[in-house]
């Protein structure tokens, strides 16, 4: 059994998600799927990059900790991805303690072995990107990557000896080409940077205080990029005594990651690497982008946004799971940019998903039913029977090689061509034809036997692509839905097993249904805002959840019966609620809006089974509702009519 990992890039809690944010996730989870049916040993890792001065900065703005801003935003990842059904096998975020002792071990191995050192910084930051340049580097004074505003820095640091390791990373990429793809993404690296050699690399602030601090000067936080890389190792349990994990899977078989940050994968990271003495990871590959109208796709685009659904969510509650994930996993050629509109995507759906494989689906099960009520004998093959068995038969090595060559939506085309195939088939001959003649009903038996199998395989084979619809059609030919490749050879379909109708998988989305979709969306999405400076944007739409998630939470009125400002914060009242016989204590981010004499004698709505926390080292055993208005504004919900406290708010 052979060992895979694979990760994806650790995401910025910006709560900003669009469909391009699901790009490298998504595909790392259908490499990853089909790892496990092949039965290897996977790790998929994913998490969230949450220290560096962009989040601080947010936080600030808002006025809450990095924390209290952060948590939401990477549920609402975590919700993100169970709604695209990709299932990780850790979900590590940068504040993770383990994580943060590993980026502290890393430093003070390279702080001992030199390749740390003491200097001052001058040069330009940009925040958005996290990202050092020098003058030199900068277009028209902006930051070379995302054309944004850059700001000189002046500090004492430390730095990371980059420098030495250029010739060695152009030897590696010399030496072994695989090491980053596809091939032109080691021309940029090459003709952008290491050309002109490297320069040794800040890795320490002092002026960032929401980081992780170096253990030889702790007045200074990790650079965010040398934290967020680290995750790949310290995931495993590099450096501690529990590093099982470290000692199966390092090196990574694949870093997936957007192109735009493959220069810290593929120079950085290396870099690194070699510093510690480690072994490389066995492969970078920088994928292209998901764009609107040429542009790389991102929330900011706001115009953009308002006439095309971007947002996972509503595409998903639209569309269903699988159909994003199809077009995410089919339409843009691996390793190219790709232009993404919502009519292109309901182009898939329709003309893959509706027409050919719905259509195949329901045309077998239906004409099975109807003839036979289960599936029928296998008779010897006639005709063209042989030719869509062999393309049955030949599907799972063609799928293997696409899928090892990273060609995902190549992959994807040869279980298709197995479905046009099979339509084809229905075509030629004719089963509604032979099913009005007695004399053929053998011939009609083993006609829907064909077919029956080449469903069953395309479902095994589509199964680390369509999670839902393939467990769906296994289930309705009574087979396993955890079957292995295995599973992927013709003819193991037994005659007389149950068939069930299946609804239509995909309906057809017809012009008309489209067109109201996108004209709710024009009207429900946000007038046009100008990006915040830092590119840190409003929180997304949650999910729906279903009523008995709703009815886990307990909510009462509350009487404030004392109240206080909490000493050391600007932010926090410490009110005293009565809610019927019990009194709480309970901490509220309020003090900007209600002074503490206001607050005594009101009602107010308390969520009363939140786990306590200590807020400035004051216990809080509720949360009191506010509502909140665009501009951060928070005003108390109270009922609206008299009511005792302790009454339930439902
Ligand atoms: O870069 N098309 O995080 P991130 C395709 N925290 N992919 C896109 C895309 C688009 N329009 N927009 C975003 C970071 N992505 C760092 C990584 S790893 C040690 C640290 C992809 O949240 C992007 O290319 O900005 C990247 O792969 C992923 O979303 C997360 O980006």
């Amino acid at each position: 059994m052979a060992n895979y990992y694979i990760t994806t890039p650790i995401y910025y809690p910006s709560g900003n998600w669009h469909i391009g944010h699901c790009y490298t996730t998504v595909i790392c989870d259908c490499l990853a799927r089909f790892h496990k049916m092949k039965g290897d040993n996977v790790f998929f890792l994913t998490g969230t990059d949450e220290h560096g001065q962009k989040v601080e900065k947010e936080a600030k703005k808002r006025g809450v900790t990095p924390r209290e801003f952060i948590d939401p935003l990477v549920e609402e990842l975590k919700d993100m991805w169970r709604l695209l059904d990709v299932g990780y096998d850790r979900f590590l975020r940068t504040t993770d303690a383990d994580h943060a002792a590993c980026v502290q071990k890393i430093y003070q191995k390279l702080y001992e072995s030199g390749d740390i050192y003491k200097a001052e910084y001058s040069g330009y930051y940009c925040t958005p990107c996290e990202a050092f340049w020098t003058e030199s580097q900068l277009v028209g004074g902006k930051c070379p990557d995302c054309g944004r505003d850059v700001a000189l820095q002046k500090e004492e640091s430390y730095f990371f000896r980059l420098s030495k390791y250029a010739p060695r990373i152009l030897k590696l990429y010399e030496d072994n080409p695989e090491f980053l793809q596809p091939k032109s993404r080691i021309n940029e690296m090459v003709n952008n940077f290491l050309k002109a050699g490297l320069t040794d690399l800040c890795v320490s602030r002092t002026t960032v205080k929401w980081g992780i601090p170096l253990p030889f000067d702790p007045k200074h936080t990790a650079y965010v990029w040398i934290d967020a890389l680290s995750n790949y190792i310290s995931a495993l349990g590099y450096g501690t005594e529990h590093d099982e994990l470290f000692r199966t899977f390092w090196p990574a078989d694949l870093h997936l990651v957007g192109k735009e940050i493959v220069r810290f994968h593929a120079i950085i990271w290396p870099a690194i690497l070699m510093a510690l003495g480690l072994p490389l990871p066995k492969q970078v590959y920088g994928h292209g982008w998901l764009l609107i109208g040429g542009d790389k796709l991102s929330k900011s685009k706001e115009e953009a946004a308002k006439t095309q659904i971007t947002d996972p969510y509503e595409l998903v509650k639209a569309f269903g799971t699988d159909a994003v994930r199809y077009f995410l996993l089919r339409e843009i050629p691996f390793g190219s940019d790709g232009e993404y509109t919502t009519e292109r995507m309901v182009g898939r759906i329709n003309a893959d998903l509706a027409n050919d494989l719905g259509n195949l689906v329901s045309r077998t099960q239906a004409m099975i039913l109807q003839n036979f009520g289960a599936v029928p004998e296998r008779g010897a093959p006639e005709g063209t029977d042989a030719e869509l068995i062999a393309m049955c038969e030949r599907l799972f090595e063609r799928v293997d090689a696409d899928m090892g060559a990273l060609n995902v939506p190549e992959a994807l085309g040869e279980i298709f061509a197995v479905v046009a195939r099979a339509n084809k088939y229905i075509d030629e001959t004719m089963p509604w034809a032979l099913a009005k003649d007695p004399a053929k009903r053998a011939r009609l038996g083993a006609v829907l036997y064909n077919l029956a199998e080449a469903v069953r395989i395309c479902a095994v084979a589509l199964k680390p692509f369509l999670t839902k619809a393939s467990a769906a059609i296994l289930k309705s030919f009574s087979c396993d839905g955890d079957a292995t490749t295995d599973a992927l050879a013709f003819g193991l379909l037994q005659a007389g097993t149950p068939v069930e109708k299946l609804p239509p998988l995909f309906p057809r989305i017809d012009k008309k249904t489209l067109d109201a979709l996108l004209a709710e969306h024009a009207k429900s999405a946000p007038a046009p805002k100008p990006a915040p400076q830092d590119g840190a944007p409003a929180p997304a739409k949650k999910p729906e959840i279903a009523f008995d998630e709703f009815a886990r939470l307990e909510l009462k009125v509350g009487e404030v019966i004392a109240c206080e400002k909490v000493k050391k914060s600007e932010k926090l009242l410490h009110e005293t609620v009565k809610l019927g016989e019990e009194v709480r204590s309970v901490v509220s981010g309020i003090a900007k809006f209600y002074t503490p004499e206001e607050m005594v004698g009101k009602k107010v709505v308390v969520v009363t089974n939140l786990k306590p926390v200590k807020l400035c080292g004051v216990l809080s055993e509720g949360m009191i509702l506010c509502a909140e208005d665009s501009e951060g504004n928070l005003s108390l919900v109270s009922p609206e009519r008299a009511v005792g406290s302790g009454a339930t708010v439902r």
